[in-house]
């Protein structure tokens, strides 16, 4: 007779955790500071570069699903920097898979232990599965996988941890690079000063449109508590799940290597990556409304890759984030709405802290 197959549950962290003792007094800390699990699946022993945003999300997702997991990852620097031979920093099991098919082989995966524990090959209960992809795989090459994988409802979470280029192979331009944000492929010069000049996809609001019944979710590293409280709904939601996760690349961005989790705050805070939840069961969209909204200069001049932008670039990236501000139900501040002026912008590199120019990172 069929075995039954049983799912776990993972209680959610304090929101409020040890961020709330501290002497911040807008709030901006309430979601950081977390009491995050001791266990740590994902150990030392990987080869990333300092301050590497994808090695930070990978640590707290795996503190958040815990021993439980097995994991798959396509081909990208978290394959390359994480599974050097006979050195992986995972104590859980891991499989490589081509770019393309982190979708189909999680499926398989999903499959494969459903029938086992059914069977009774495996003793169960049915474990964490999760694929995390880069953005190259999950919003280019591995893109119809991973939409194969969510509509057919198998029960994993579907990670695509975004650092805005392929950057294993040399930062180049991905479907999720940024107006004006500078890779080896789109440099900037006299026929396109602005360097990328595509606006980026839009892959977590394709993916909570066309898969209605899954659960799908963004955040960043700049809130570890979010983070993994996405993670562990992800992972209790039954059938197929989707997270994005804003994942800064200090080599291909070009900032102080400290700097990984202040990004990932200022690019929520600047209105450029909104951080929302999509519940399957009403069918709505939660957003998450920042404490502090702030100029895109203050997130822009930390990075390298925009050193290169002039006033009317800058002005245009405003004009967005401000439409951003009005789709997550939030009023734009007088003075970010002059900054969709061109005329009140310095050329970014004359901005008194920014990066120096970034003229080939990754050539
Ligand atoms: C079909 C295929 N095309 C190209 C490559 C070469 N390749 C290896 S890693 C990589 C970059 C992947 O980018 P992304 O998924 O964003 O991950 P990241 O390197 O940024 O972490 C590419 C293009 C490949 N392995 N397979
Ligand atoms: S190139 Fe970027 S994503 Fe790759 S290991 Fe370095 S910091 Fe991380
Ligand atoms: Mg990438």
């Amino acid at each position: 007779m069929a075995k039954e197959v049983i799912r776990q549950y993972l209680p959610l962290l304090e929101e409020e955790g040890r961020g709330a003792a501290t002497d911040d007094d807008v709030g901006r800390d309430r979601h950081y500071l977390p009491d995050v699990p001791d266990e740590d699946p994902y150990q030392a022993g990987h080869r990333t570069c300092a301050g590497c945003g994808p090695a930070i999300e990978y640590r707290w997702v795996l503190k958040a699903a815990g021993q439980d997991t097995v994991m798959a990852g396509p081909t990208g620097c978290m394959y390359v920097a994480n599974s050097t031979y006979l050195c992986t920093p995972y104590t859980v099991p891991w499989a490589h898979t081509p770019i393309a098919s982190g979708g189909s082989f999680t499926s398989g995966m999903a499959a494969g232990y459903e029938a086992m524990i059914r069977k009774g090959r495996h003793p169960g209960p049915y474990p964490n599965i999760i694929v995390m992809a880069g953005d190259g795989s999950a919003a280019d090459i591995g893109l119809g996988s991973i939409s194969g994988a969510l509509y057919r409802n198998h029960d994993a979470l579907f990670i695509c941890y975004d650092n805005e280029c392929y950057a294993n192979t040399g930062i180049q331009v991905s479907p999720t690079t940024p107006y004006a944000g500078m890779t080896t492929f789109t440099p900037f010069g006299k026929a396109k000063p602005e360097g990328t000049s595509l606006p980026p996809k839009n892959l977590a609001k394709m993916m909570a449109a066309g898969h209605p019944h899954c659960y799908v979710a963004t955040t960043t590293v700049g809130y570890p508590v979010d983070l993994m409280n996405k993670t562990r709904k992800g992972l209790n939601h039954r059938g197929a799940a989707f997270m994005h996760c804003f994942t800064p690349c200090q080599k291909g961005w070009v900032y102080q290597t400290s700097m990984t989790v202040e990004i990932g705050r200022r690019v929520v805070e600047a209105g450029l990556f909104p951080v929302w939840e999509y519940d399957p069961a009403d069918r709505t969209y939660h957003y998450f409304h920042p404490p502090v909204q702030r100029p895109v200069t203050d997130y822009l001049a930390m990075q390298g890759r925009f050193g290169h932008m002039l006033p009317e670039h800058i002005a245009s990236i405003q004009a967005q984030a401000n439409r951003n501000w009005q789709d997550i139900g939030m009023d734009v501040p007088a003075e970010l709405r002059e900054g969709e002026d061109p005329a009140k912008h310095l050329r970014l590199r004359e901005e008194t802290y920014s990066m120096p120019l970034n003229r080939g990172v990754g050539a």
